[in-house]
């Protein structure tokens, strides 16, 4: 359960980290499912339903940016989900009522694995109201080197911003037209089993990783039941089928919140690290890209 401290700083910050949320057993079942997952991927040769794929991916060296959807891939990633102590940690946020929205699993391989411009998940699937968080869960350590998950604190406070690039969304916030404390962004480092929670209107990003070692981090959103996506819903039954707690609803809650549709859609719907190629101006690119753009 979150003490008063840190439902309070929650609600300040829009991020808050919290240790030993997962075990040391459900934590070895993980990684040898994404062990297994990366070996998978040694024939596929373009991104695709279940990955995105590193430009520098080979057959011999598997380098993963992303497993799309791990709890559709291995019943550990869905059962974490479900999980307690993290599912008192959600009705907590979220109330009784809860429903994952997604979830993905970001390799950040070893040796230059792809970090994220900055962002806000708001951005990606607007709702009816603001119930709507992300958790990371650290599958291995997470220090500053592997290219941590950086949250501006406060940001989830203001509006949604533009993610739109040559005309389409790009999933990626310009930071020179967007001024935000980017320096000063908190980064979600920790030991591994530790989770941390950003709020959709949070602003996050990460950087490369420059380590010799992967940073897995499983990434869920989930959303309270009656948080219905503006965008809709095209298959009601798995739509129902992500309820992980409580009774769903058909009268979704409306607040007043800030909204930008994510439109004309992405070029590249499969990958948002493709798509935030198309910000002239990134944050994270490593040096040499940013010298050949
Ligand atoms: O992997 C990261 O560091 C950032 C994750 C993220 O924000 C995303 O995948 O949307």
């Amino acid at each position: 359960m979150l003490s008063k401290q840190q439902l309070d700083q929650f609600s300040r910050d829009g991020v808050l980290l919290v240790e030993d949320v997962a075990d040391q057993t459900t934590l070895a079942v993980m990684r040898q499912a994404l062990a297994d997952l990366v070996d998978k991927s040694r024939p596929v040769t373009q991104h695709n339903a279940i990955y995105d794929l590193e430009p520098t991916h080979t057959a011999e060296r598997p380098r993963l940016r992303r497993v799309k959807h791990p709890h559709r891939r291995h019943p550990v990633f869905n059962n974490f989900a479900r999980s307690e102590p993290l599912l008192g940690i959600l009705k907590q946020l979220l109330g009784p009522d809860i429903r994952m929205h997604s979830s993905k699993l970001n390799v950040k391989s070893d040796d230059g694995g792809s970090g994220v411009e900055w962002h806000q998940d708001w951005a990606f699937h607007p709702h009816t109201n603001r119930s709507l968080l992300a958790v990371g869960l650290m599958m291995e350590d997470c220090r500053m080197e592997n290219g941590p998950m950086l949250v501006i604190p406060g940001s989830h406070q203001g509006t949604v911003h533009d993610h739109n690039a040559n005309g389409r969304f790009c999933g990626a916030i310009d930071p020179d037209s967007v001024p935000l404390d980017y320096e000063h962004a908190i980064p979600c480092v920790g030991k591994a089993g530790t989770i941390s929670l950003h709020h959709a209107f949070a602003v996050h990003g990460s950087a490369n990783n420059t380590s010799p070692f992967p940073r897995p981090l499983l990434l869920y959103e989930f959303m309270s039941a009656d948080n219905w996506p503006l965008m809709g819903v095209s298959d009601l039954e798995e739509f129902e089928s992500r309820m992980i707690c409580g009774q769903t609803t058909y009268a979704p809650r409306l607040e007043a919140v800030s909204v930008r549709l994510p439109l004309p859609a992405a070029t590249n719907l499969g990958s948002i690290y493709e798509n935030q190629t198309q910000l002239k101006r990134r944050y994270f690119a490593p040096a040499d890209a940013k010298e050949s753009a």
